[in-house]
């Protein structure tokens, strides 16, 4: 495996930063999870305009340009000899001292490029669902760190997934402040009602995924009804289909939520459908290499 630190290549065993690295301390800096399929990068464009925007927002200069970071991707992939890959983008604050202060991160941010493979679920559950709680950490506030930044502090949604796993469950419903459903540990929410296509709106506390845009791509383009509206635990109870998103899980069907079987308890029409349909998207678009 090769990997990209800062415009130089390095195997697995040899691929390190350092402990002062404000990433490591204290979970400053910006990523992202891309996939590519058949040699093509899904979304790259829209991939690199969000980590900068989660740069922009932390006030973390990106050293490298848009193009030059999208050529650093593609040839980090093309040098692991990988036709379908996940691929993480890191850009870090950098190497500082103990203290807070980013100023002190004298040598500027590193750019960390890894291209692997990934499969969150079984197949099984892509066929038959997955069984999903709501948990009590409640999504970080947008006043406080907003979702929309894909920061490196992650620990909000790593105690939601924690306590999804002491009930049992892969993935946990992540709500705001208000009480409506935001979105899950790493993966936007839909739910299907009388054929029309629900998923909460960007302001209640969710990450504007790249999958979920997708989704409602998709559905415009095939003339389903699909509405970004706020959701409640009880609008999800009484869905028909339920289905996550995300880079890394794809499309998921969820057919139990806090032990309320949804619809028929099997994955939905639409939901099939949808999947169908994104996967085929995967296969005609996306940039080539
Ligand atoms: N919400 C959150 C909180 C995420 O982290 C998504 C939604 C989906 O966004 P995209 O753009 O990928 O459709 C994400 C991204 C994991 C894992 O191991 C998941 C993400 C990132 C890193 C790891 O499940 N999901």
């Amino acid at each position: 495996m090769k990997i990209y630190i800062n415009g130089k290549y390095y195997d697995k065993e040899n691929a390190k930063v350092s402990v002062f690295d404000h990433g490591f301390l204290y979970g400053d800096g910006v990523f992202e999870g891309i996939r590519s399929y058949n040699r093509r990068v899904f979304k790259l464009n829209e991939h690199i305009d969000r980590l900068f925007e989660s740069a922009q927002s932390i006030m973390l200069k990106v050293p490298l340009s848009k193009e030059q970071m999208t050529k650093a991707v593609l040839e980090t992939i093309k040098a692991n000899k990988l036709d379908n890959s996940y691929v993480r983008l890191i850009v870090s604050r950098g190497e500082g001292d103990l203290g807070l202060d980013p100023r002190k991160c004298y040598k500027g941010p590193s750019v960390i490029i890894i291209a692997d493979k990934i499969a969150l679920y079984p197949d099984k559950l892509y066929r038959e669902g997955l069984s999903i709680v709501t948990v009590p950490t409640v999504r970080n506030l947008p006043e406080a760190l907003n979702p929309q930044i894909k920061s490196l502090n992650y620990l909000n949604n790593i105690l939601a997934k924690i306590e999804a796993a002491n009930a049992g469950c892969d993935e946990a419903i992540m709500l705001d402040s208000l009480g409506y459903v935001a979105e899950c540990t790493g993966d936007n929410i839909f739910v299907v009602k009388n054929g029309h296509l629900y998923t909460p709106p960007q302001c209640m506390g969710t990450l504007r995924g790249i999958t979920r845009d997708s989704i409602l791509e998709i559905a415009r383009k095939n003339k389903i009804s699909a509405h970004e509206h706020v959701i409640t635990r009880h609008e999800v109870y009484i869905s028909d289909e339920c289905f996550l998103t995300g880079t890394a899980a794809e499309i998921i069907p969820v057919v139990k939520v806090d032990g309320r079987v949804i619809g028929t308890g099997k994955p939905g029409k639409m939901t099939f459908s949808l999947m169908g349909k994104f996967k085929e998207l995967t296969k005609t678009s996306g940039i080539k290499y």
